[in-house]
């Protein structure tokens, strides 16, 4: 099988957007693919975080894969701060990159954009080359990624080729992978604006998966929309009800013709009432499950066997890399 590695960084409570956006589509690949998922807490601290959120946040993303259906037998599981060879790459690709090209990654450019350059953290513009070393560690061929993620995929890709080419046949090109539906799930008090876990404030358009049934309602039953009351996807002119039709539309499979049929005379009350009740089910699901398994020491084994894997793979790797420079291994 070919090996497919994505990852989500403990960075806030997970959402209903990283589930369906994310999550979700691991779960329906982990039985074709050899799936590599990690909690890329190394990514994290980009940010400075208070420790206890830190450790909680990691945990969760952990436990959330497995209450979300990702199968340890079958996919492996690890957290990235637990093999070194990751930064060990990340170094080394750091060396193999240009400062123009890591200037052009639109999150160094949004912030840098908006002001003070010299109180940019140097782990926000190096990012991508870690990300670079978490994917190509592992020869992984296919990285499914949200749409905002495909130009580090592709920054992956051009240093994969220049290190083969500078020093021999080393890593596997991968290949970005991004799902139509649900690739962008908006907030749902702004539905120009993603819904993120590391949005603050008054957390009203995030849906959080560990969020209690009755604010998950309460925050969906408010969801901005336009007032002409008529369910119909129009992305353009109305964004937060076409918003609500894809989370309806990813978790019940139906396409949006069929939704707009089902909603034809009901109006957005009834509409909204139905996106709370199929999120409110599988959410639920989802949490009786997290509940077992954030308790005991499951969740210790699970990270353990999957870096002992992972890290096989990963020192190979290292190994190989050393000596194609003429580092002494
Ligand atoms: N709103 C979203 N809609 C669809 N997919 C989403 N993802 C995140 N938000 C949405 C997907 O979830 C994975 C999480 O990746 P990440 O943690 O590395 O970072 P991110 O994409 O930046 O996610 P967040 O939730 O927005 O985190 P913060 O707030 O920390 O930046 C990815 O596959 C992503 O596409």
């Amino acid at each position: 099988m070919e090996l497919m590695l994505s990852a989500i960084k403990p960075t806030g409570d997970l959402t209903l957007g990283n589930y369906i956006g994310a999550i979700k589509n691991f779960v329906k690949l982990q039985d074709d693919y050899n799936l590599f998922v990690f909690v890329a807490d190394l990514h994290a601290l980009t940010v400075r975080n208070n420790k206890e959120d830190l450790n909680r946040w990691i945990k969760e993303v952990a436990a959330i894969y497995i209450a979300c259906g990702l199968d340890p037998n079958k996919a492996t599981i690890f957290n990235q701060s637990d093999l070194p060879q990751h930064a060990y790459l990340g170094y080394i690709l750091t060396c193999e990159s240009y400062m123009g090209e890591l200037s052009r990654m639109t999150q160094f450019k949004d912030k840098s954009a908006r002001g003070n350059n010299e109180s940019i953290g140097v782990g926000l513009f190096i990012y991508p080359t870690l990300m670079a070393a978490d994917i190509l560690l592992y020869d992984a061929k296919y990285v499914p990624v949200g749409e905002d993620q495909t130009q580090h995929v592709e920054l992956t890709r051009d240093l994969a080729s220049r290190f083969n080419h500078y020093y021999g046949e080393t890593f596997v090109i991968p290949k970005a992978i991004v799902a139509e539906k649900g690739a962008r799930i908006m907030a749902l008090d702004d539905p120009l604006k993603k819904m993120s876990k590391s949005e603050l404030g008054d957390n009203k358009g995030s849906i959080r998966l560990l969020d209690d049934v009755k604010t998950i309602r309460k925050k969906i039953m408010s969801a901005v929309t336009d007032s002409d009351n008529l369910v119909k996807y129009d992305i353009e002119n109305k964004p937060g009800i076409s918003n609500l039709m894809t989370i309806y539309s990813s978790l019940t499979n139906k396409s949006y013709d069929e939704i707009e049929d089902e909603f034809r005379d009901g109006g957005y009350g009834n509409f909204k009432k139905a996106v709370a009740d199929v999120v409110v089910e599988e959410v639920s699901k989802i949490q009786v499950k997290f509940n077992e398994i954030i308790k005991g020491d499951y969740l210790d084994k699970v990270l353990k066997e999957g870096a002992l894997k992972a890290g096989a793979i990963a020192s190979k790797k290292i190994d190989e890399v050393k000596r194609k420079l003429g580092l002494i291994i």
